[in-house]
């Protein structure tokens, strides 16, 4: 028997991805936001590049016999989505997303789904074709999996690119509470050299009420906690790439209600797959925000040409905040400043504008609870949280290292415009 196939392969390397914590450039100064930054990996030993999912880590498995084995342990898990936060979330194998599972075109899989929850769940494998009995819907091709109990799921995968696990028992309430992961399957016959970054999120919503520890499956519409891969910025680890470097970024969409239109700066890219399979270069065009619709995938690329940090960001303006302050009444052009002073004296902790409006006063917030936006960039607050990353471009990059903020050549910076230049080019100023 050929030896490597009754291999005990735990990949290290590919367990340990984006195992260094690093303090990143734009958390708040007052403290040091450690984060998951994973340098790139190459094909060695795997067969393929993998994936990176910022904030989260690949599934390990082991090949027997020819197949890849891999294990869930649904559980229920206490998540930190920014320090200064947590909640109890189902998970699995202690995190919240699940890990990524990773593997290759024509691989047969087997993954074993443990169930360490006090409810039962079942697992879906979300775009794959496969039997159905291997579908996971509870009720519908299968018994749900009891608490206690372990169900073994095997198929062969027939296809390459970007597709999701979850939960589809109870769906509402376990995928509320975080029962998903990415599913990356590479191409058996690559038509090309793999892009240089290979980049993983999933997006999600959650309804955490201020102060709460259970995020609330009822919410139908206020969500007010936005995630990439289940954190929030600042947590939320920066992606890297080198100049000149290509950079697939794939994007899965497992909230309960709304679509993300997910959107880079300083660069254009094209949507290259769905979760229904690769799009023929001819159908291909250029965007600057993909909409990632609820249950899909969409997958882009581009070539890092910009040196820069860039805003990576779902466009909508209510999924970059946080938590507190949506329901106060339209302040805009209102001095508050008396009605607080008015409020302070029969309630010290009021803060018209929901306690922290602007970030600053985090000291003020309640127990497990975040400002609605912020966090301290290199120019001051950055009055965005949520669904919001970085892309850092650059034209040297040590591996694994956040290189920091990015240093602006002269010349190239928004600045305030001197009288002389107002005067020189007839601007009233
Ligand atoms: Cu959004």
């Amino acid at each position: 028997m050929n030896p490597s196939r009754r291999q005990f392969l735990v990949r290290s390397t590919h367990a340990a991805l984006g195992a260094a914590p690093l303090a990143l450039a734009h958390a708040p100064a007052r403290a040091a936001r450690p984060a998951l930054l994973a340098p790139r990996q190459d094909a060695a030993g795997l067969g393929y590049r993998p994936t990176v999912t910022p904030n989260g880590v690949a599934l390990p498995f082991r090949v027997v016999d020819g197949v890849k084995v891999f294990h869930l342990v649904a559980e229920e898990v206490e998540h930190e989505f920014a320090p200064g936060m947590r909640a109890f979330c189902y998970g699995y194998n202690g995190r919240v997303h699940g890990p990524t599972i990773e593997a290759v075109e024509g691989d047969r899989v087997r993954i074993y789904v443990t169930n360490r929850l006090d409810v039962p769940t079942t697992t879906h494998w979300h775009g794959l074709i496969l039997p159905n009995g291997m579908d996971g819907i509870g009720g519908l091709t299968q018994r749900p999996i009891l608490p206690g109990e372990t169900f073994k799921y095997e198929f062969v995968l027939r296809q390459h690119g970007t597709y999701m696990y979850h939960s589809h028992h109870d769906e509402m309430t376990q995928m509320a509470l975080g029962m998903m992961g990415m599913f990356v399957i590479h191409p058996r016959s690559p038509a090309g050299p793999p892009p240089d970054r290979d980049y993983t999120f999933l997006l999600s919503e959650w309804k955490l009420a201020v102060g709460a520890r259970r995020p609330d499956p009822n919410e139908m519409s206020d969500f007010n906690v936005l995630t990439f891969n289940a954190k929030i910025a600042p947590a939320t680890a920066p992606i890297v790439a080198r100049r000149g470097e290509r950079v697939r970024i794939r994007i899965g969409n497992l909230s309960a209600m709304d679509h993300h239109p997910i959107h880079l700066h300083g660069h254009a890219f094209r949507v290259v797959e769905t979760d229904g399979g690769p799009i023929e270069p001819a159908g291909q065009w250029p965007e600057v925000s993909v909409l990632v619709p609820v249950g899909s995938t969409r997958t882009i690329e581009f070539v890092a040409d910009n040196p820069g940090d860039w805003a990576l960001h779902c466009h909508m303006t209510h999924h970059v905040m946080t938590q507190m302050g949506h329901g106060i009444p339209n302040l805009v052009g209102v001095d508050p400043s008396k009605f607080d002073d008015g409020i302070a004296e029969l309630v010290p902790e009021f803060d018209s504008m929901g306690m922290a409006a602007h970030g600053e006063t985090d000291d003020s917030v309640p127990p497990n609870s975040l400002p609605m936006v912020g966090m301290r960039g290199p120019f001051g607050y950055i009055t965005m949280s949520g669904m919001f990353t970085l892309l850092k471009v650059r034209d040297e990059l040590a591996e694994g290292v956040d290189p920091g903020p990015y240093q602006h050549p002269s010349g190239t910076l928004a600045l305030p415009a001197s009288a002389e230049e107002l005067r020189a080019d007839g601007i009233a100023g």
